[in-house]
């Protein structure tokens, strides 16, 4: 077994390269806004429990609330009532955290018309090009909106009639969900639905089918676009959250360089 010899030698070496897919969590990172009736969550915010002063002299440290879906976070299976009875975030198998990605770059498309949503018909475009998708690995959807993630009201690009941010069409996320063997979706907007997804049928698609069928979402990932379009391993953390439907996340790919 020199597999992880192997890889050692490649990080070292720079062969190969751990390119950092997590947005920075603070009291700016964008939120969903959901309209009247429903809940919203609360920003992420550090509260200082003490900083090398009385209250600890040597120390410094904090506390720190926020929602378990703020930021680049991980969605588990039981965040939807479609898999009510699935997996929480702690429940998840810690092999299912590590496994290989592909990359559908639709960010061209996404510049013209923000409300673009990915079609069976173009990832079959892609598999004929690329490969099948990944059995146990992850579907990154690159549209160049983390360029936006810096500032709400573009990442959210809402307007009276609410947000528009791409997505993946509904006929298609039951299609990703019930045709392909993959662990799930990763995106770069707030969630993995598009922003007009709660006027879709079923509402939410997305989170209904992906998780209904006990996959995953990624959200608000950054340097999708340093990534081969096949080839990179992906490494997940979120928080083991008992009972959490999700969690912030630190997301990590193993990248080959030309090194
Ligand atoms: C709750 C309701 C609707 C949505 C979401 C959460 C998310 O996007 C999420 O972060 O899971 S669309
Ligand atoms: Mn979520």
């Amino acid at each position: 077994m020199t597999v992880l010899a192997d890889l050692a030698r490649a990080l070292a070496s720079g062969q190969v390269e751990v390119v950092d897919l997590t947005q920075p969590l603070s009291e700016a990172t964008p939120l969903l806004r959901l309209p009247e009736p429903f809940a919203n969550t609360p920003a992420f915010r550090l509260r200082e429990l003490s900083r090398y002063d009385e209250r600890g002299p040597a120390w410094y440290w904090n506390a720190f609330e926020g929602g378990e879906h703020t930021g680049t976070h991980f969605d588990a299976p039981v965040h939807w009532v479609t898999a009510r009875d699935g997996d929480d975030v702690a429940q998840v198998p810690a092999g299912r955290l590590v496994g290989p990605a592909v990359v559908i770059d639709k960010s061209a498309e996404a510049a013209k018309d923000p409300d673009h949503l990915l079609t069976i018909d173009q990832v079959e475009a892609f598999e004929a090009e690329h490969g099948p998708l990944p059995a146990g690995g992850w579907l990154l959807y690159r549209t160049g909106w983390d360029a936006r993630a810096h500032d709400e009201a573009a990442f959210l690009n809402a307007d009276e009639r609410g947000p528009h941010t791409p997505g993946i069409a509904a006929d298609c996320a039951r299609w990703l969900a019930e045709e392909r063997p993959i662990l799930g979706l990763g995106v770069e907007t707030v969630g993995t639905d598009a922003g007009a997804a709660h006027s879709f049928d079923p509402p939410f698609p997305c989170h209904s089918f992906l998780l209904g069928a006990g996959k995953y979402g990624l959200t608000q990932l950054a340097n999708l676009a340093r990534l081969p379009v096949t080839g990179a391993v992906v490494i997940a953390a979120p928080l083991k959250i008992v009972g959490g439907s999700g969690s912030p996340c630190r997301v990590l790919a193993l990248v080959p360089t030309a090194a």
